[in-house]
Order: structure tokens, then sequence, then C-alpha cells
């Protein structure tokens, strides 16, 4: 019945060693140990099933006991570490969406508010196989995603604000059906403020720094934009929209 005794004690022994030394872990170690301390509790409960048998029941028992005395001790620790873990990572949470929400707060207030333009031209339109929801240029201000201005050309298309603002960015969002690449051109009233490949892959924000204008200009420009040197031939915009201070 010696090995009982053993077994006891090397239970004990496994459960601090172990426990003790991953005491400082993150909440998902420590549930982990949790879930050993269970099992290890367990094993003792069998271990005084066995010990009935035993002529030196009482020793080990007494062993068992104070194997689980020592586990409760460690598990006790290791439920208020675990609550401990568990405000930190909520009040952790709270901050970061408090300073989310702070953040948001101040972009927006610093940067004004979008406004779709109030009129539209531009260079020429087609409509793209035939669609109800390509064509028009006043199909980029019309606050319908689904429907864009279309033109089987390279050209521009001139958006109005209805009166001079502040001008502090632009949104273009397209879906990419009929270009893909294209180098445009960005003026406000006439004045070249950007020059990049038609920015990101569907829709793309360009910010600067406050400009007074009236007339935003996007120019579609015939330049190789891939490795292949291929040339888009369409140009499209589904919708546009601009930043302007308040
Ligand atoms: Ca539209």
């Amino acid at each position: 019945m010696k090995k009982y005794l053993i077994l006891a004690l090397a239970i004990s022994f496994m459960v601090c060693f172990s426990v003790s030394a991953e005491i400082e872990t993150e909440l998902k170690d420590l549930r982990a140990q949790e879930q050993r301390i269970e099992q290890m509790k367990t094993m003792i409960s069998s271990l005084f099933i066995l010990a009935e048998k035993s002529d030196q029941k009482e020793t080990i028992e007494n062993a068992l006991n104070e194997a689980l005395t020592k586990i409760e001790s460690i598990k006790k620790r290791i439920d208020n570490r675990i609550k401990e873990k568990e405000k930190e990572i909520e009040k952790k949470r709270r901050d970061d969406k408090k300073k989310q929400e702070e953040k948001e707060e101040n972009y927006l207030n610093q940067s004004g508010q979008w406004i779709i333009p109030v009129d539209v031209k531009a260079s020429g339109y087609t409509e793209w196989a035939e669609t109800w929801y390509t064509g028009p240029p006043k199909f980029a201000i019309d606050d319908n995603e689904i429907t864009k201005w279309t033109l089987n050309d390279m050209g521009e298309i001139v958006f109005d604000l209805g009166e001079t603002k502040n001008i502090k960015g632009i949104e273009a969002y397209w879906n990419g059906s009929v270009s893909n690449g294209n180098t445009v051109n960005i003026f406000i009233d006439g004045n070249l403020i950007l020059t990049e490949e038609q920015f990101g892959s569907t829709r793309n924000i360009r910010k600067f720094d406050s400009l007074p204008g009236r007339y935003i200009k996007y120019q579609t420009v015939a330049q190789p934009h891939n490795e292949f040197l291929q040339i888009a031939t369409w140009s499209e915009i589904n919708e546009f929209k601009v930043l302007v201070e308040n």
C-alpha cells in the first residue's frame, strides 16, 4: 500500500509545481490550470476509495487530505487570479472602447462632414452593356452605390458643391466592373491637388489640408497601371462624396 502513499504525495508535488510555475500566465492558462486541478481532485477521490482496503489507510488518507488542502489553496489562488485577470481584461476593453469613441469623436469634430455634391457634369458617358444602372454622371451623386457614371474612354467628371466650401477630403467609390487602375488627377477649382493611380480597389478616401473650393474635377488619364503596361479604357464612379468643414 506504500505505492498509494507515494502516488498521493507525487500528485501533491506535481500540482504544486505545475501551478506555481504558471500562476502569472494569462487567463487562458489560468483556466487550463483550474481544469487540471479539478482532474487532480477527481483522481484523489478515487484514491480515497482504494485507501479503504489498505492496512495503512489512515496514513494514506492523511496524505491525501494534505494534498487536497494544498490543491484547494492553490485553486483559491487561481480563482482569485482569474477574477483579477477578467477584471483587467474588462477594464482594458472599456478603456479601449472609450479611447476609440474619443478618437472617432475628435476625428468627426476635426473633420467636418461628408456631403454629396449638388450637381455634376461629365465629358461624356457610356451605358455599360445596356444596363439600367450605368451611364449618366448624375449616377455618381445619387446616394446609391449600385448606380454609376460610366464612360468608355478617359475623361472627366466635375462635381459642384453649389457654393465654395472648405474642402478637407474626398471619397470615391467604384466597384471596378468596367475600370481598374485608372490614373486620376483631382482638381479643386482648376488647381491640381492629387495625381495617382485610382486609389484602392473599390473605395478610397483622401484627406488633405483644408482648401476653399466649389468644383472638384476627377480626371482619368491613360497611363499604364501594371507590370503588363495595361492602360484602362473605361472610367467609372459609383458615388462621390466630399469632406467639408462645418
Ligand atoms: Ca450612384
